[in-house]
């Protein structure tokens, strides 16, 4: 059952009844001495609707010990631009995505290209849940239990050459399926780009699913980027092609308005985009659990990705 909300409103305004209750529950299992982030994980999965649940293993190694957002929360609130520009547009619209069949396109420097059914795509690898903080340049954040794999042991599997330096996302452009592409508001089909050694980082994710079951559509089904220490836009979503390049890819965002989305895109408490501040952060879900708080450097993975920046000026790269 999806949450409508008003456009313009946050969803921390909303006391819907689902949240709150849950949150109700949450709270007496709280104050009863549950751990946080288990119970509200497992409060979020049982909200979730019937999509096929994942067999997958927890990665403590690489998940972040902040409590997640509720899947309500994180399935209602979302950019998807193809489904509309308001944050609830996706969980309306995006129902008429089909992923099923689904195929991507690999390209470029390397030495395996073709079209790949997602299936192919998929079968080699073992997933996992990795609990990763999501940094929008809007100055929101939240928390999210993916399921997925090192998107570099993907790349991997296509023998870059040694001429690939960048690797290019496609998006789905359908317009059939998508009725946000009817405005211009960005360049479709939307793309996106990093660095090969960005790409091949071990945090560097390949996204399938959330809280146990397959990615909903909103989200972007059936396949999906994440790499956490960068704004959410670097992570493209409904990926249908990849491709291996020599030079830096054009992005969607960064040819929308390039002073105001670059390409390299760290999450950077110290740059701040032309209209909002990048130091704090407002977590997204009300009541309780709501907080402004600050805003870590590569959003909290600075131990992990500052020596893929080293030497280069992170305000003219930013
Ligand atoms: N294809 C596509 N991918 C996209 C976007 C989009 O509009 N279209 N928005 C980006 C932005 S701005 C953010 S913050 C994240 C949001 O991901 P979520 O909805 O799963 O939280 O997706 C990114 N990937
Ligand atoms: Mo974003």
């Amino acid at each position: 059952m999806l949450i409508r909300r008003p456009s313009g409103v946050r969803p921390s305004q909303i006391t819907s009844e689902t949240l709150y209750l849950n949150r109700r529950t949450v709270l007496a299992e709280l104050l009863a001495g549950g751990a946080c982030a288990a119970v509200r994980a497992a409060h979020g999965a049982e909200q979730a609707p019937p999509a096929a649940t994942l067999q997958y293993t927890r990665s403590t190694r690489y998940s972040i010990a902040d409590a997640p957002n509720t899947y309500e929360e994180i399935t209602n609130y979302n950019n998807f631009y193809e489904f509309g520009t308001d944050k609830t547009d996706p969980a309306r619209h995006a129902g008429s995505l089909r992923t099923r069949p689904w195929s991507v396109t690999i390209g470029g420097e390397a030495e395996k290209t073709g079209s790949f059914d997602l299936e192919d795509i998929l079968k080699p690898h073992a997933l996992e849940e990795r609990i990763y903080r999501l940094r929008c340049v809007e100055a929101w954040s939240m928390v999210i239990p993916w399921i997925g794999f090192p998107l570099g042991d993907l790349l991997k599997r296509f023998n870059p050459t040694s001429k690939a330096k960048f690797v290019e996302f496609t998006s789905l452009a359908d317009p059939k399926q998508m009725p946000g592409l009817r405005s211009d508001v960005l360049p479709w089909p939307y793309m996106e780009g990093l660095r090969i050694d960005e790409a091949m980082h071990p945090l560097a994710f390949m996204v399938v699913g959330l809280y146990g079951r397959e990615l909903p559509n909103q989200d972007g089904a059936p396949l999906r980027s994440m790499a956490p220490w960068k704004y959410g836009f670097k992570n493209g979503k409904s990926i249908v092609r990849i491709r291996f390049t020599e030079g830096q890819p054009r992005t969607s965002w960064n040819t929308a308005s390039p002073s105001e989305y670059g390409f390299y895109a760290n999450v950077n408490p110290a740059v701040d985009h032309p209209r909002w501040s990048q130091a704090t952060e407002r977590r997204l879900g009300g009541g309780f659990f709501a907080s402004r708080q600050k805003t870590l450097m590569f959003n909290g993975y600075a131990d992990e990705v500052a020596g893929l920046y080293q030497g280069m000026n992170l305000h003219r790269y930013y």
